[in-house]
């Protein structure tokens, strides 16, 4: 047998099913060994006192998107990938959006171009679709499903891109057709439309009444449509970035009673509340914090932590989709000034997930080791088509792995970060853990905050169709 190109030694290999001591050897980009004791290897990793963990998966970043509505994203693939794999991750699915009227397999090629040479991970592409026309539903969506872009996301609310109850269903039935998984963004459109118009009458425009317009009514609203819509077509969803009690509880009620609705959830539902919304004083510095849903309040932390800790959730994600604050392009343009409803809705945060459910989450013992590979890698791989050839530390994996420091403290800040954003909505948050190294099919990309790949390692993935996408009643 030839020698391993790369033996990490001496850490604690932590799976979602196991934590053991062992060393990893690698070869040709894969895990080949995992044992008690590897000998030699052309280059060593000392991982003593370290985690060695698969590497994050982040199934749901927004990378050189046109903005919802608004101004250009502050991060494209280079930055974005780079500031993801400085937070530990080694694969992210961003989107592929459709603009209405155009072809799906154009917006998916306009991403590929984005994408190619310009990736420090790998990456997939989840398809938005704004414009589901029968050319779209019966030729461009199952050619693009066989093509390795096996999930798509729809969105309950935005002018650019919301689908009315009809169109749900076809999208939904067409998944079902295809074998796709459909993601949905489940807040009410016309209820945050009523409640916008409200408080602008009202001269109620600060970034805080963001959160004002679409309370956690409208999102259970939306998440209880969209489970019957699923319910009606015997499809399987995901609804992402679920924001706190009322919806975590829908999706609850909908798993208990036997249909596959899965969740996710990400930080700002367990760092972030509508009071960040208010900045200093009701100004504008508190459109840092507009995402949409907004996040919630401290009881509603708990609620997700509730759904995490159950089971209610499988994936927990950034939902990475940064915008400057300063600028003409900020969420500050002067535009935004009048009316929080221009003000451009996402954060960024692909670089800080791991850290901030490590240290809620496996530091403060509210879910073990285990759970958080899981949550932050594992089942991202198994929901969207990666598994076995990502997410777990094992013989024939791709050798994806974040050393990670379990004792080392940090307080989040700007200067740390190498996101294109001029800020962090995490500022002056003190973590305990931080990722200290990561590799990419066995190749160090990141090293102590210094990036060491190069924009071209990332590849793209074409997926598997999802077992998580097999209908109840299939057949
Ligand atoms: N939905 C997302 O998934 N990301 C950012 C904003 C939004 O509405
Ligand atoms: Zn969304
Ligand atoms: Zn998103």
């Amino acid at each position: 047998m030839s020698e391993y190109d790369c033996v990490i030694r001496g850490g604690t290999v932590v799976t979602a099913a196991d934590t053991v001591r062992a060393d990893v050897g690698i070869r040709n980009g894969k895990i080949v060994t995992v044992a008690e004791k590897i000998e030699g290897g052309k280059k060593i990793i000392d991982a003593s006192g370290l985690l060695v963990m698969p590497g994050g998966i982040d199934s749901h970043v927004h990378l050189a998107q046109p903005a919802f509505g608004g101004p250009a994203m502050a991060d494209g693939f280079e930055s974005g990938t780079r500031s993801a794999i400085a937070g530990g991750n080694t694969t992210v699915i961003p989107f592929a959006l459709q603009p209405r009227g155009a072809s799906l397999r154009a917006s998916v090629t306009d991403y590929h171009k984005e994408a190619d040479g310009q990736s420090y991970c790998d990456y997939g592409f989840h398809l938005i679709i704004s414009d589901p026309t029968p050319s779209v539903l019966e030729q461009e969506l199952p050619a693009l499903v066989q093509d390795g872009y096996t999930s798509f996301k729809v969105f309950m609310t935005y002018d650019d891109l919301v689908l009315n109850d009809r169109q749900l269903l076809e999208v939904f039935d067409c998944a079902r057709g295809c074998g796709a998984l459909v993601m949905v963004h489940c807040e009410g459109y016309d209820a945050i439309r009523f409640m916008t118009e409200k408080l602008e009458r009202a001269g109620k425009t600060a970034p805080y009444y963001h959160a004002v317009s679409r309370p956690s009514s409208v999102e259970r609203e939306a998440t209880h449509r969209a489970i019957s819509h699923a319910e009606l077509t015997d499809v399987p969803i995901m609804v992402v970035h679920v924001s706190g009690r009322e919806p975590m509880e829908q999706i609850r009620w909908a798993q208990q009673k036997g249909l596959k609705i899965y969740g996710e959830t990400c930080p700002q539902y367990i760092a972030l509340t509508a009071e960040d919304m208010k900045g200093l004083n009701m100004d504008e510095s508190g459109g840092k914090y507009v995402c949409s849903p907004p996040p919630r309040d401290e009881a509603n932390w708990e609620a997700i932590w509730e759904g995490i800790r159950s089971g209610v959730f499988q994936t927990f994600s950034s939902d990475h989709c940064p915008f400057y604050y300063e600028g003409s392009q900020g969420k500050l343009n002067p535009k935004a000034r009048t009316s929080f409803k221009w003000v451009p809705n996402g954060i960024p945060g692909v670089e800080t997930r791991m850290q901030i459910l490590y240290s809620k989450g496996v530091g403060e013992g509210r879910i073990t080791v285990n759970e958080f590979v899981a949550l932050t890698s594992t089942n991202h791989a198994k929901i969207y088509g990666l598994y076995p050839k990502k997410g777990s530390i094992a013989p024939g994996f791709d050798a994806d792995i974040v050393l990670w420091d379990p004792n080392r403290k940090e307080t989040i800040r700007q200067e740390l970060m190498h996101h294109g954003a001029d800020y962090t909505p995490y500022e002056g948050l003190k973590v305990t853990g931080w990722p200290v190294m990561t590799l990419l099919r066995g190749k160090v990309v990141a090293e102590e905050g210094k990036i060491t790949g190069q924009k071209t390692d990332g590849a793209f993935l074409q997926r598997e169709l999802s077992p998580y996408a097999v209908p109840k009643h299939a057949g």
